[in-house]
């Protein structure tokens, strides 16, 4: 077992929806702690860049203005694991291939507005972890 740290975004739709304390408890009861947070409204130039890894696919366009529909709640989640951890709580990418009482599957209305992002990799996880954080901002726990 290994203690990581992963990035989560609650997408527009989930803000919107006003579940951010019901997808913080399923972070909770996965033994995943929050180590840092922001809210905030991602720009144009901000989602761009930080979904810059599908920008030859066809959805590209619509990820990103649906990104900049509103706020969007970004955290640093740690834990075992937390990477895949997180990833099994959110469920799958499309909420109608997602394993009942995932994130997905509760809170999710379609593949396009699909509630949460968990990074998918140690690389890329330290990656979106810079974008958003200082190390001055990951609150090292003390007790
Ligand atoms: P995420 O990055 O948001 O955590 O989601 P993911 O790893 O499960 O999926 P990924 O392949 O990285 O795609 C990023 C986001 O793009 C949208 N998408 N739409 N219409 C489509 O076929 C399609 N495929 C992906 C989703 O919103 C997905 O979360
Ligand atoms: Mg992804």
């Amino acid at each position: 077992m290994m203690t990581e740290r992963t990035i989560s975004i609650i997408k527009p739709d989930a803000v919107a929806k006003n579940v951010i304390g019901q997808i913080y408890d399923r972070f909770e009861k996965a033994g995943l702690r929050v180590v840092a947070a922001k809210m905030m409204q991602l720009s144009d130039e901000q989602a761009k860049a930080f979904y810059a890894v599908h920008q030859a696919r066809p959805f590209y366009n619509d990820l990103v203005s649906f990104m900049t529909s509103g706020p969007v709640m970004v955290q640093v989640l740690e834990g075992e694991n937390a990477i895949a951890k997180n990833r099994e709580v959110m469920g799958a990418t499309n909420p109608a291939e997602a394993a009942p009482g995932t994130i997905r599957a509760d809170f999710a209305a379609s593949i396009d507005e699909n509630a949460v992002h968990g990074s998918d990799a140690p690389e890329t996880a330290a990656e979106e972890i810079k974008f958003f954080f200082t190390d001055a901002e990951l609150c090292a726990r003390k007790r």
